[in-house]
């Protein structure tokens, strides 16, 4: 058993390279990096937001902050740290394979981020785009033509950076996997990942399609959207939510996978439901498929349409409800180590329910009639995204830390981190549902002066979310350099990819790895300590202690 820990030189960091866990990492740490650059602008959106006039930035300015932030959030955080980061790290050491079936297609899936992200960021400095991420014409037509094209040609580059990332998730866990390994072998990671690539590969090229349909209008006088022309705004709205409701789903499909991994994990029970879960993340594809137009329920959808959005939008509970319910039933009686990874993944589970609640009831057309466009919507989404999803990847993070560098994250550090976290994000966002359903509107700079105070909450709570960062900042730039070594398997994890060495050779595996056991067979036991065993004794002995 090789426990020596293979470090990669960091230059390679900065290279071509066709290594899935070198690429894993160029993913997240570069989209970590805009994820800072995306906050400082929500920093930018909340310190207007502290009074009720319009004095730090220009409603110009302020229109361009959020569309920036949400684009960002979105296209060059959530999505490729989900798929791009983890689903390259982990696929390949998880089922046993060497590397991804295509590592050329894999790096230049890679390569094509930094130039997305500077296109779209160099916007800001030429003609700042101001049509919000969903950029509805006639809007996004007439606003800041040179910033919007290049906003709609960075976001071509990130789509089909997403697609060649899809062909190569479902190709190698389909074709790759280690000999003997069934699919109802694989860690419910790989799982999640077969129904995110699904997802991109459907709908991301209908994105495609409607902007470059969009840049025809803004170019070529074309008239595709354009009312004044003859065409219909409404279609492109359909072609957006074909593909930006299915994102809400490849953005948070991956982090199920991490949680449903990291919960078994540190509860030291088997997780509850494995084909449950398997499952409800190709139901949740597919009927993520089918309810884009919830989204447009205020335009002109007729009545008819609207409940068969309304009714296949609340169908989506049932799956998801699913899949809380067995996270909650696997940590349920487990021997659960408070520790920072189980720590965000507790909190997501618990702030993605009440995104999941708030999502019932905006999926309500009555309701949603009230609410759309207002802060309530604003208030949903980043419980999903936010509490839901970077929650979840920051779980992943602290989890899988000693796999990619084999060292440990200071537990104190990423403690206080959560905490921060925790308290900044809901003082932020929960006021948010309030302000909402008192008729508060999104996207706009000023706002009524009775909303003074409860804005001025929301502000100091993302001031309490910037600060949090700091601990994590300094944690994982020190933890890396000199954090305490792990062997192998620090967390006596069940996964394949523990049984390589931390961080694990280029080739992952120098023999082939054997399965010994489920992913999730883990018996209840309270020994929590670094194990550079052989993964037979190690085995008998997790499974020793069974009840
Ligand atoms: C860092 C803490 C964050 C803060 C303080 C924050 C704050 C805000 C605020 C106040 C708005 C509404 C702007 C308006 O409508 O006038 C907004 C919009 C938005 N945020 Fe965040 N946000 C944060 C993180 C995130 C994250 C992690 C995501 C993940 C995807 C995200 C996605 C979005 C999206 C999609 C919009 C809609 C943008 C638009 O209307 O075009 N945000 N954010
Ligand atoms: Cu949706």
């Amino acid at each position: 058993m090789a426990n020596q820990g293979h470090h990669t030189p960091w230059w390679k960091y900065f290279t071509f390279n066709t290594d899935h866990k070198v690429i894993g990492i160029q993913y997240l740490v570069t989209t970590f990096i805009f994820y800072l650059i995306g906050g400082v602008l929500a920093g930018g959106v909340r310190t207007e937001l502290a009074t009720p006039e319009v004095d730090f930035v220009s409603r110009e300015i302020y229109n361009s902050l959020f569309t920036l932030h949400g684009t960002i959030m979105i296209f060059l955080w959530i999505v490729p740290a989900g798929t791009g980061a983890f689903g390259n790290y982990l696929i390949p050491l998880m089922i046993g394979a060497r590397d991804m079936a295509f590592p050329r297609l894999n790096a230049i899936a890679f390569w094509m981020i930094p130039p997305g992200g500077a296109l779209l960021i160099g916007s800001f400095f030429v003609e700042p785009p101001q049509a919000g991420w969903t950029s509805y014409p006639p809007l996004s037509e007439i606003a800041s033509n040179s910033g919007q094209i290049m906003w709609i040609l960075s976001l071509l580059i990130l789509g089909t950076s997403s697609i060649l990332g899809a062909v190569n998730f479902l190709t190698t866990i389909l074709k790759m996997r280690t000999p003997g390994m069934t699919l109802y072998q694989m860690p419910l990671f790989c799982w999640s990942m077969i129904a995110a690539s699904i997802l991109i590969l459907i709908s991301t090229p209908v994105l495609a399609g409607a902007l470059i349909l969009l840049m025809f209008d803004i170019v070529a006088g074309t008239a595709f959207f354009n009312p004044t022309g003859g065409g219909d705004p409404v279609v492109y709205q359909h072609m957006f939510w074909f593909y930006s409701h299915p994102a809400v789903y490849i953005m948070i499909l991956p982090v199920f996978g991490i949680i449903s991994d990291v919960l078994p994990v540190h509860a030291r029970k088997p997780i509850f439901g494995y084909t449950a879960i398997a499952y409800s993340s190709l139901a949740i594809s597919f009927l993520g498929l089918v309810v884009w137009a919830h989204h447009m329920f205020t335009s002109g959808t007729p009545g008819w349409l609207r409940m068969f959005f309304m009714i296949a939008t609340m169908i989506i509970a049932v799956p998801t409800g699913i899949k809380i319910f067995s996270w909650v039933a696997t940590v349920w009686g487990g021997k659960i180590e408070l520790n920072s990874a189980m720590l965000f993944s507790l909190g997501f589970v618990s702030m993605f329910v009440i995104g999941g609640l708030s999502g019932v009831m905006v999926a309500s057309v009555p309701f949603d009639i009230h609410v759309h466009d207002t802060y309530f919507v604003v208030a949903h989404i980043h419980y999903v995204l936010f509490g839901g999803s970077v929650f979840g990847l920051y779980a992943g993070i602290y989890h899988w830390f000693p796999k990619m560098t084999g060292r440990k994250l200071n537990e104190p550090l990423g403690i206080t981190h959560f905490v921060l976290n925790f308290i900044g994000f809901n003082m932020c966002f929960l006021p948010m549902h309030w302000l909402g359903l008192q008729g508060m509107p999104r996207r706009v700079a000023e706002y009524d002066p009775q909303f003074t105070f409860v804005n001025q909450i929301c502000s100091v709570g993302s001031l309490l979310l910037a600060i949090s960062t700091v601990p994590f900042l300094i944690n994982a730039i020190w933890s890396w350099i000199g954090g305490k070594q792990v062997g192998a398997n620090p967390w006596r994890a069940l996964t394949l990819e523990w049984q390589t060495a931390s961080p694990p050779p280029e080739e992952n595996f120098l023999e082939n790895p054997v399965l010994w056991s489920g992913p999730y067979d883990y018996g209840i036991d309270n020994v929590h300590r670094d194990s550079d065993k052989p993964v037979e004794e190690l085995l008998s002995e997790v499974q020793g202690n069974a009840r």
